[in-house]
């Protein structure tokens, strides 16, 4: 992690935490709100908004957690599966203005990925996504703004079999097995208990377009409120003489 000059080190991130089950549409809803608000084609180092996920804070697995892992015997929606310290200390940078590099996650090999780093820059507006974003109190507190995407558990179900499939490199019978030993009773336990943390819960993920148009809205005005605040801080160095 890198630290960056003063003018870089004053952007100063509005945070807001993307909570929910498994394939209830969190980088969906994610994707939407940065593509509403005009950020997803434009360059990484030009974002106003960057999304991150949670999967990139799994902690490395010991070599007898990998083999449970390849049978599917480890349990992924466990808080302990997460690094919890790097979360919050990769949050607090980011939150101070600074530049980090993060892994990216590899579902295939059950890893992190540090060939394929993942740089994330100065922005205005932070979305920090994943199962147990609430669940660590440490980590809960940092957030600006709290979502909770609740999507039924038959819909989330229907979703998350083909993508384990299909993107994930699994066979129907291990999705299931799984789900019904790991994912469902970790969602109960860890993952629905921290909806009452959230201030905004968006009921049909994705697909709720008025919930996701009310926080683009928001969003907007805390983007236009930086602009307008930098723009001032520009002029106001520009046209006070500096006193030695
Ligand atoms: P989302 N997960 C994997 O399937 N394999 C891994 O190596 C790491 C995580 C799953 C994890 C959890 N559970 O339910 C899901 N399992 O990723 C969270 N089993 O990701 O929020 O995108 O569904
Ligand atoms: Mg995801």
């Amino acid at each position: 992690m890198e630290q960056l000059n003063k003018t870089q080190s004053q952007r100063l991130p509005f945070l807001i935490g993307v909570a929910g089950g498994t394939a209830s549409g969190k980088s969906s809803v994610c994707t939407k709100i940065m593509e509403q608000l005009g950020q997803a084609e434009m360059d990484h180092t030009q974002r106003q908004v960057v999304a991150i996920s949670q999967d990139s804070f799994y902690r490395e697995l010991t070599p007898t957690e990998k083999a449970k892992a390849q049978r599917g015997m480890f349990n992924f929606d466990h808080p302990d599966a997460f690094n919890e310290d790097l979360m919050y200390e990769t949050l607090q940078c980011i939150l101070k203005g600074n530049k980090v590099e993060i892994p990216s996650y590899n579902y295939c090999t059950n890893s992190l990925d540090f060939e394929n780093m993942l740089v994330i820059y100065p922005a205005d507006v932070v979305l920090f996504e994943g199962i147990l974003v609430f669940y660590f109190p440490k980590i809960r507190d940092l957030f600006h703004m709290k979502l909770f995407v609740d999507t039924d558990s038959d819909t989330r179900l229907a979703r998350r079999v083909p993508r384990d499939i299909n993107e994930r490199g699994r066979d129907l019978d291990a999705v299931l097995t799984q789900y019904m030993t790991f994912v469902k009773p970790a969602f109960e336990e860890f993952c629905s208990p921290t909806k009452k943390f959230a201030d905004v819960i968006i009921p049909r993920g994705a697909d709720n377009t008025v919930a996701i148009d009310l926080i683009v809205h928001h969003i907007g005005e805390i983007l236009a409120a930086t602009n307008n605040a930098q723009l001032y801080n520009t002029i106001r160095n520009y046209t006070t003489p500096s006193i030695m």
